[in-house]
């Protein structure tokens, strides 16, 4: 209660009380659990040095004239704020050290004092009771220190309003890189569309769990989602449908910037995805010289997939990819995504010579070209570098073609359907979903080793994870957490951690010790028969 019941001018009854509690922690040391953090980091060692408390008046140092540390204690003084009146200062080192003060309270240190061999990602998060330190060679890796801090705090920091606790972290150390640079999610918002606001919410959760990839599939047979200059029906006809006969969306412009931006300040890119030549009909619909007979088929909101195709023979095709292309390119982003999947209309070699073009549009913007696994399935000569990702269920088939395309120069972002696909339901009892690849319960999601799913296919090649949530059944921003969480949170530590220190009976309990933080923050979470779930709402 140190903190919520006595004002600042109350300091030294203020400290007598802090060091009550700091005892009281010391005592408690041995037999408390191990703090769990989720992702399981690189290196974590806990002490029983005590705890440190944080208070309004706890300082957020960060070096001089560093814009980037100073964003990041913003982030974390945000965290730390019951309100604006109690939210930590954030200052510059060599001020704060020119005013010295007796009763100085213990500070959180951002320093760019980190070995090199933590990369621009990683950190070392440190916690004494008389200092916190956040050290990273980066922005992104003081970023990524604030998330295990946040969970070393009690889970009422994420909202406080309903059981005001002492703001205590306990010590200890942990280093901490991940294991992959790719670590993603995909959103299907054309299935349903979901707007800037329930885009946001993802990117925070991605956030909290340290993602850095944002797919966006922008568009499919029911919907159209995204502005492309010159080609206004897409929008305006194509974006007014969606599955069940909702009346849709689309992102603007300046809808689709403002989401890029709030990602890019949680380290996540955006990657948008039009899908070509199938999955097409909004795009058909709206745009009759598409449809090699020019005339624009009736509107769908069912979820079939693979009945629709553009017209591969036809110019006008491909002066519509090259205007996507270059809208996409403008629109920021390092990779642009042409999906390539699932098309049963078209005959291989028009599917072949259509993605091979279409590669050949993005090669100039000089945006990485990315695409679903039946590029590599039907031998599309991709271009050194290009990005395979890897859907359906590996068989000794397609694991050979997907090594030959990584023999070719591609890389892989591996999505296996039977693992991670977040719109498979967990179990019988899931109402919401799909059953196609089977059930994917938390354990299945969490319990396999991207090293080991491609044979033939090195580690090197792998570029990271990403886990897709189609959104046929999916309606809503509570769907979206349900079908996402927990799963998401093992996706994120296969991303993370590295394989041996990984076991599903360890995040089996880690998990289940994240729950309140979930339910604090108002997540719709599955709480899976899986898991032993910590009570809620108490500390
Ligand atoms: C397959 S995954 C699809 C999607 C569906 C999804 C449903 C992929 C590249 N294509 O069109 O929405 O299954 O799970």
């Amino acid at each position: 209660m140190v903190r919520s019941l006595l004002p600042a001018r109350f300091l030294p009854a203020r400290l007598l009380l802090t060091s009550a509690v700091l005892l009281a922690a010391s005592v408690l040391a041995p037999t408390m659990a191990q703090p769990a953090l989720l992702p399981a980091p690189l290196e974590a060692t806990w002490t029983e040095a005590g705890v440190f408390t944080v208070t309004p008046e706890t300082p957020l140092l960060v070096p001089d004239g560093d814009l980037g540390a100073l964003r990041i204690a913003g982030i974390l003084a945000d965290l730390l704020a019951f309100g604006e009146d109690t939210r930590p200062r954030t200052v510059e080192a060599r001020a704060y050290a020119r005013t010295p003060r007796l009763d100085a309270p213990p500070p959180i240190v951002f320093t760019d004092d980190a070995p090199d061999s933590l990369g621009v990602e990683g950190y070392v998060l440190t916690v004494a009771p008389e200092q916190i330190t956040l050290a990273a060679n980066a922005p992104a890796g003081w970023f990524y220190a604030t998330q295990p801090l946040r969970q070393l705090l009690p889970a009422a920091v994420e909202y406080a309003a309903a059981f005001p606790v002492p703001l205590t972290v306990p010590a200890g150390r942990v280093v901490d890189r991940p294991r992959f640079g790719w670590r993603g999610m995909m959103l299907d918002v054309a299935r349903h569309f979901f707007g800037p606001n329930e885009v946001r919410r993802v990117i925070d959760l991605m956030a909290l769990h340290k993602l850095n990839r944002l797919h966006l599939h922008l568009s499919d047979d029911q919907g159209w989602r995204i502005e492309i200059p010159g080609w206004p029906a897409l929008t305006e006809v194509g974006g007014r449908t969606e599955v069940g006969g909702g009346e849709g969306g689309y992102y603007t412009v300046a809808d689709y910037d403002e989401i890029v931006r709030y990602a890019a300040e949680r380290f996540i890119t955006v990657v948008p995805e039009i899908d070509l030549p199938g999955h097409t009909n909004a795009a058909l619909v709206s745009t009759p010289e598409l449809n090699c007979d020019g005339v624009a088929p009736a509107p769908y909101t069912g979820i079939r997939v693979g009945f629709s195709t553009v017209c591969v023979d036809r110019e006008e095709t491909y002066a519509f990819v090259g205007d996507v292309t270059e809208a996409l390119a403008a629109y920021a982003g390092d990779v642009i995504h042409l999906g390539g999947d699932e098309v049963h209309e078209l005959p291989v070699e028009d599917y072949r010579r259509f993605m091979t073009r279409a590669q050949e549009i993005v090669a100039p913007t000089g945006r990485t070209f990315m695409a679903w696994d039946e590029v590599a399935e039907t031998d599309v000569p991709l271009l050194p570098g290009s990005i395979v990702q890897a859907w359906r269920p590996v068989t000794p088939e397609s694991a050979e073609h997907l090594a030959d395309a990584v023999q070719n120069g591609a890389r892989l972002v591996l999505s296996p359907a039977d693992r991670i696909y977040l719109d498979i339901k967990y179990d019988s009892t899931t109402a919401l979903g799909l059953t196609w690849a089977g059930l994917n319960g938390v354990r299945d999601a969490y319990d396999w080793d991207p090293s080991a799913l491609v044979d033939g296919v090195a580690d090197s090649a792998v570029l990271g994870v990403e886990a897709p949530l189609w959104t046929e059944t999916i309606g809503t921003v509570r769907d979206i957490e349900f079908m996402a969480f927990p799963r998401l949170a093992g996706v994120a530590e296969i991303a993370w951690t590295p394989q041996a220190l990984r076991s599903w009976d360890g995040y089996r309990q880690r998990l289940g010790a994240f729950g309140p933080r979930w339910a604090a923050l108002g997540v719709q979470f599955y709480r899976s028969p899986e898991v032993e779930w910590a009570p809620e709402g108490v500390e």
